[in-house]
């Protein structure tokens, strides 16, 4: 028996874990108590990292179709078969034919987050796709115009706080996003503890907001009418402090001139808020001796994403609390961090180009994934013919999904990089896995830069594996866009690329991503090397967050930019919404659920038990009115689709609103996945409209779906 420390990859929260090996087999995975960042916390999806490794589904060799039927083979007939037939569609139809769709998980793997990159500028296509743009992108969108780079998006400093307000995040169940917070449960509880408030702004009464003082039960997709008569009250009220900024920040004025319509009586009746509660709201965050504003998935994934996204932020400013302890704060991450040089003034523009059948504009270098199946299904120059996914099931997790379900069998040819052959994989001609969590390095190069501490771990692989990592996976496809097969080379080229944007020479003795992160490293913040993390297997604490401005802003002005036209220009279309009172129609949100990650681990059998149950979550009064009972099955319809699905009341959900989780809807033809498809539940992205979408980002709505509720 040995044990390994490593840190948990799987969501955003980075606990660090004790995992138990007997031989190749997992015994028993801990939380590491000496971990300095996490302190012994897991959650139920670390716990099963061993039956996620142990996964006889889980992919163990490269799987090619031919004639509709899967064969497991070596990995140079795999190449062989994508160098026959992927070069030839760029020959022919130029690089935007091949579109690339990276998913959740690219992001949290040292491989897919270093070397991706490699092979998406290899291809060159403007076809790139993310699940950014079913997430996160409106924060990185109003950080980008707000301080100057989409990396910099403040985070809510949850330890030294008095006072949280949190919209549409359910930390207590998701662990924290864009707040890289293990154990965000006992965090907020401390908050509380002693002596601060939380404020809970949500559609349900999640398990955040029952653990709240407060909870706030909003119409959905209003949020930012809310936080616009938050800061019009800041204004009437004369609470507008800026404290430390106030020489760092332009446009206060153009924001309270934005501000006017929006008074608290104006918003109530769209919001579901009390003109009295608004106010009071208000004058509390501003009362309070350190607070911070924070918004996540409910509030990005809507129709004005980048608005509320925007005034998240704006609050923060306004009330003194933007780059101050206990308010909202800009991380310094030990590597790889982008916003560490001061003096850059290079700003942020996004719409460098369109899509070509909608004309979405491009955000950070990629399009809308709400647009992918138009762009598979319109013909025309530039039309997308080939797909490469990466560690990404959009056929569960997009809008329109059934759509995009129909469309990807048109494609010439499709290749998954997938640990899975499931609801995505199943339509490609190769799927290429990769080693399991336990079997490669890891190092949290992208959540360590939304930490609410400084904190940087080295993970080295626990178990060894027979499959190649998928940095060399990367690279093997990299060099047939190439045209070259010496992997060293372009992981040498990779790395030099590396060294010269840091200003660092590249170390000898090491390849790969350790190689890479070395770099990174010694060319951070920090002097450290990794070397220096090898020797410290529970993480290196580098302390609480410090004020960052002006050093961190890179806006043209180098302010922080509090009113950038790109954004304001969204305004009157908010404006337009006071005219509209709210009518009875029933909408569709989403939820998480503790065991599940978005629509992967529902194959591990522990995960699958007891409460993690797809239902349509409905208030009795709504279940009166539609002649539903629990336990009874519901039609939902939307303009997009249709899912028959068990309806549970609670009068947890606001009146009006119907909850689905996301991710289920499995069991489908072609998939190999034993305990989903025995669990399969609905896939609730049917529902959500592709062509809805936040109007300056792209990004879906995923909550606020207009939808119909009948009895099966
Ligand atoms: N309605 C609705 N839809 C949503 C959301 C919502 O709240 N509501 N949330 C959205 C959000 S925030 C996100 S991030 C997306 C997620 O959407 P995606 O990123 O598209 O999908 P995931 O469900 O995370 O699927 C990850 C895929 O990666 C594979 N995988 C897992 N580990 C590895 C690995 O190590 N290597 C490789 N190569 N593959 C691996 C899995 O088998 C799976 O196929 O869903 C979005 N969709
Ligand atoms: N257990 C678990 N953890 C996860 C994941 C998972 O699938 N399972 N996924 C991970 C990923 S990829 C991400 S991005 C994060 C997301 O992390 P969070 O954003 O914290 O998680 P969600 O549960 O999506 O929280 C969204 C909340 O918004 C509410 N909401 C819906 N519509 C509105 C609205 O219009 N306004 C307001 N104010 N609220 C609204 C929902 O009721 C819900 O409670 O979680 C991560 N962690
Ligand atoms: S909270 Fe996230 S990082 Fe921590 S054990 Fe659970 S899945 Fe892993
Ligand atoms: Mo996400």
């Amino acid at each position: 028996m040995r044990t390994e420390q490593i840190t948990c990859p799987l969501c955003e929260a980075t606990c660090g874990l004790t995992v138990t090996l007997e031989g190749d087999q997992v015994r028993s995975v801990r939380g590491d108590d000496a971990d300095v960042f996490s302190r012994g916390y897991l959650c139920p999806k670390g716990a099963s990292i061993g039956a996620l490794h142990h996964d006889p589904d889980r992919l163990r060799a490269p799987m090619v179709k031919r004639d509709g039927e899967w064969h497991a083979v070596g990995w140079d007939e795999a190449f062989a078969v994508i160098a026959a037939r992927l070069p030839p569609i760029i020959a022919e139809h130029g690089k935007d034919a091949v579109a690339v769709y990276a998913g959740n998980p690219a992001v949290h793997n040292l491989s897919t987050a270093l070397y991706g990159r490699a092979l998406y500028k290899a291809i060159g296509t403007k076809n790139f796709y993310s699940a950014s743009s079913v997430d996160q992108m409106p924060k990185q969108f109003a950080a980008g115009y707000l301080f100057g780079d989409p990396m910099s998006v403040p985070v809510p400093d949850i330890d030294r706080t008095d006072h949280l307000l949190l919209l549409g995040a359910n930390p207590m169940v998701s662990n924290g996003s864009l707040m890289t917070a293990p154990d965000a449960r006992g965090r907020l509880r401390a908050i509380r503890a002693r002596g601060g408030k939380v404020v809970v702004v949500d559609p349900k009464r999640s398990r955040t907001a029952e653990q709240a003082d407060e909870h706030h039960a909003i119409r959905p997709g209003t949020d930012a009418l809310l936080l616009f008569a938050l800061v019009r009250t800041l204004f009437d009220e004369d609470l507008v402090t800026l404290g430390r900024l106030a020489a760092h920040v332009s446009g206060v004025d153009e924001v309270r001139a934005l501000a006017e319509p929006f008074t608290p009586d104006a918003v109530a009746p769209i919001t579901g808020l009390a003109a009295d509660e608004i106010r009071r709201m208000a004058r509390e965050l501003a009362a309070a001796p350190a607070a911070a504003v924070y918004g996540r998935m409910g509030t990005t994934t809507q129709a004005f994403g980048t608005l509320a996204s925007w005034l998240v932020e704006v609050l923060n400013t306004l009330t003194g609390n933007l780059d101050s302890p206990g308010g909202a704060m800009f991380p310094l991450a030990a590597a790889g961090q982008a916003n560490v040089q001061p003096g850059r003034r290079r700003g942020f523009t996004h719409g460098r180009w369109r899509s070509r059948v909608r004309g979405l504009p491009e955000v950070m270098g990629e399009l809308p994934v709400a647009t992918l199946a138009d762009e598979i299904d319109t013909p025309g120059a530039g039309q997308v013919r080939a797909l490469i996914t990466v560690s990404g099931n959009p056929c569960l997790s997009t809008p329109n999904a059934g759509r995009l379900a129909e469309a990807l069998p048109r494609l010439d040819f499709m290749v998954s990089l997938d640990i899975y052959l499931n609801e995505t994989s199943r339509h490609a001609d190769v799927i290429l896995p990769g080693p399991s969590l336990l079997q490669r390095a890891h190092y949290d190069v992208a959540l360590y830069q939304f930490g609410v501490r400084n904190v940087a771990n080295w993970t080295p692989p626990a178990l060894t594996s027979t499959l190649p990592q998928e940095w060399e996976t990367l690279l093997r496809l990299t060099g047939i866009i190439a045209g070259t097969n010496d992997i060293a080379a372009l992981d040498a080229f990779v790395a030099a690329e590396y060294a010269r944007r840091v200003g660092v020479e590249v170390p000898d003795g090491r390849t790969g991503p350790a190689r890479l992160i070395d770099i990174l490293l010694r060319g951070g913040p920090y002097d450290l090397t990794l070397a220096d993390l090898e020797a410290a297997p529970h993480g290196i604490d580098l302390g609480p967050l410090c004020p960052r401005v002006p050093d961190v802003l890179a806006t043209p002005s180098a302010l922080v930019e509090l009113a950038p036209p790109a954004i304001t220009a969204d305004v009157p279309r908010l404006a337009a919404e006071l005219a509209h009172p709210p009518n009875d129609q029933m909408v569709l949100i989403g939820r998480r659920q503790l065991g599940s990650n978005n629509s992967w681990m529902h194959n591990i059998a522990p995960l699958v038990r007891g409460q993690n149950r797809c239902t349509a979550q409905l208030h009795p009064t709504d279940a009166t009115r539609l002649g539903l009972t629990d336990g009874a099955r519901a039609v939902v319809t939307s303009r997009a689709g249709k899912v028959e699905v068990p309806v549970e009341i609670t009068d947890t959900i606001r009146p009006g609103v119907v909850s689905i989780p996301h991710g289920w809807g499995h069991g489908q033809d072609g998939t190999r996945a034993a305990v989903a498809a025995a669990h399969p539940g609905v896939n609730s992205n049917v529902l959500t409209d592709e062509l809805l979408v936040d109007a300056l980002s792209g990004t879906a709505v995923l909550n606020g779906i207009p939808v119909e509720i009948t009895p099966a």
